[in-house]
């Protein structure tokens, strides 16, 4: 059967998404200071955020010859610069791919190429890696942009881009809102290597929409810690778009520890935290979290990774608030969130409104409530295909445009989902991306290896999943811990941090594949329950 929302449908206002998350519903003031950064107390209010995009829109058009449809790539942590950069390059007419800055320079390289991104807008300590990246797309240095008013070694700043003028934001109907690009964030999907996801205007403004009819606890009084990076799909659709569109405060902190986390709760009185599931288990079980009063907090949304029954009821017992869902993919940001009046833990809660679901077993058969199969999920927010990749495109969205998600799923009768499984390639490490298919390529380039699959192992510690490299040596090379090592190594050299092999390496003679060659990773994760240590 088709689930579909239990909210009644709305009427979506079809627009560029810039228009939409500055037509202020709320009626905020402009002196009123929605951005502070937590580190160094910069503050930016409503009307500057609104009057710098715009001075920096015109400063591409003018000075940069930034055209409609050029791709900006983003490369920072999270801060104040980043939004005005952001929002002016949508107000010009463009698309803004934002890269992970841990990324190596190789992985930026990829990003750059595969976006045929035409500009970089960087911060300080991430420019060296840039320009190699820049200089291996073919972006000529003067395309790349500093965070920041300093001048680097013949960089210029973005703010020397910074106009007298403020530029028109460029309009779409609703037809041009529908197939115009406005974001390429990547995400392997359910299987293969990272692809670009072509989210249009009506997706981000269907979801920003969808969350604003459903969610009466956010409101312009709301102050929020926002730790999720920009550049992924959850922190880009939060704190980029729905808090600016209600005209909340949000408090930046570019890189999480658990201390300046707490010390801003504190300082700032923030209510409201989206985070992702290792962070809950800091805050339930770390000591430092009991040294600071975050008697405040009245929100917290956990997405991105499955958060269980028990760890969200330790929470809510410990801190008396409710902790809520949500769940969402690259591909479609955010489709389910716990109702307010109905939070049920374990839970991600309900679909949006104009949404729909089915369930579908193995065979391709739409299941009923309470029957485990997979998601797929049609509506406003699916992304338009992933970019230049037809096949891909194909294979995740059916013709009858159900975005099939690699999660199994039940629904029960009172319209909550709940994430069973992932039976998609995809590994999570605190709700970051680690597509297997990248790190069994590289192991193939050790001279050592013959084959490998690399699987996801849950640590409970952590509430986070770690890839473990299962290898087939070469003939004639001895196994040893030391060569385990060896390889653990040579992938963390040559991958962002987050996607080391924290899971180990363990050997095996052949991996499983099943006659066309695909690596039966089901098989592996049967084996990994009886030898590995986690
Ligand atoms: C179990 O993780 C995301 C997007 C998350 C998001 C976005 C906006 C959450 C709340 C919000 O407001 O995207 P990706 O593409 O990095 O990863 C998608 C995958 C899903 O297919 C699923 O396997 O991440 C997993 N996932 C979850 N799993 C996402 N949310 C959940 C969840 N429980 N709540």
């Amino acid at each position: 059967m088709i689930f579909k929302s239990l909210y009644p449908n709305i009427e979506i206002p079809f627009q560029g998404i810039y228009q939409y998350i500055t037509s202020n519903p709320n009626g905020i003031k402009d002196d009123k200071t929605i951005f502070i950064d937590g580190i160094t107390g910069r503050k930016l209010t409503y009307g500057a955020l609104k009057s710098y995009s715009k001075k920096f829109a015109a400063g591409l058009i003018d000075k940069a010859d930034f055209k409609c449809g050029d791709v900006l790539a983003m490369y920072s942590p999270n801060q104040i610069d980043y939004l005005i950069i952001l929002l002016g390059a949508i107000a010009a007419g463009g698309k803004v791919t934002p890269a992970n800055p841990m990324y190596t320079v190789d992985e930026f390289t990829n990003q750059l190429k595969d976006s045929r991104a035409k500009y970089i807008a960087v911060s300080p300590p991430f420019l060296s890696k840039a320009i190699k990246a820049a200089a291996a797309a073919n972006i000529p240095v003067s395309n790349i942009f500093l965070f920041g008013d300093k001048e680097i070694d013949g960089i210029k700043s973005y703010s020397s881009l910074i106009s007298k003028r403020e530029a028109i934001p460029i309009e779409y109907s609703s037809e041009e809102a529908k197939s115009t690009t406005a974001y390429l964030c990547y995400s392997s999907g359910t299987t293969g290597r990272s692809k670009g996801v072509e989210t249009t205007h009506a997706n981000m403004v269907a979801n920003v929409h969808q969350i604003h009819n459903v969610e009466g606890v956010i409101d312009d009084e709301s102050i929020y810690l926002s730790v999720l990076p920009f550049f992924h799909i959850y922190g880009l659709l939060f704190f980029v778009h729905l808090v600016i569109l209600k005209g909340a405060t949000i408090v930046i902190m570019p890189k999480f520890d658990l201390t300046t986390f707490c010390r801003i709760i504190q300082e700032y009185k923030i209510n409201a935290i989206p985070v992702v599931p290792p962070i809950i288990v800091l805050l339930v079980k770390h000591p430092i979290a009991r040294k600071y009063d975050l008697s405040s907090l009245n929100i917290c949304l956990s997405g991105a990774a499955p958060l269980s029954k028990e760890l969200a009821e330790e929470f809510n017992k410990m801190y008396n608030i409710q902790i809520k869902q949500g769940y969402g993919l690259t591909e479609s940001p955010i489709t389910h969130v716990s109702a307010t009046d109905l939070v049920i833990h374990g839970s991600v809660g309900r679909l949006l409104p104009n949404m729909e679901c089915k369930i579908l077993s193995q065979g391709g058969e739409e299941l009923g409530y309470n029957q485990p199969g997979e998601l797929c999920i049609r509506g406003p927010t699916v992304m338009k295909s992933y970019l230049n990749n037809k096949a891909a495109t194909d294979a995740c969205i059916d013709p009858e445009g159900w975005l099939h998600t690699g999660d199994i799923a039940t629904v029960d009768e009172t319209g909550n989902f709940y994430i069973v499984e992932r039976v998609k390639e995809l590994i999570k490490y605190k709700g970051f991306q680690i597509p297997p298919a990248e790190l069994e390529s590289l192991l193939l380039t050790h001279p050592s290896i013959a084959d490998a699959a690399v699987i996801g192992i849950y640590s409970n510690q952590e509430a986070t999943e770690y890839p473990v490299a299962y290898v087939v040596l070469q003939q004639n090379i001895p196994k040893s811990d030391q060569l385990k090592e060896e390889i653990k190594g040579f992938i963390a050299q040559n991958v962002a941090n987050y996607k080391k092999l924290r899971g180990g390496v363990l050997f095996i003679d052949q991996i499983p594949k099943s006659e066309s060659g695909k690596i039966l990773r089901r098989i592996l994760r049967e084996r990994i329950k009886t030898e590995h240590p986690l």
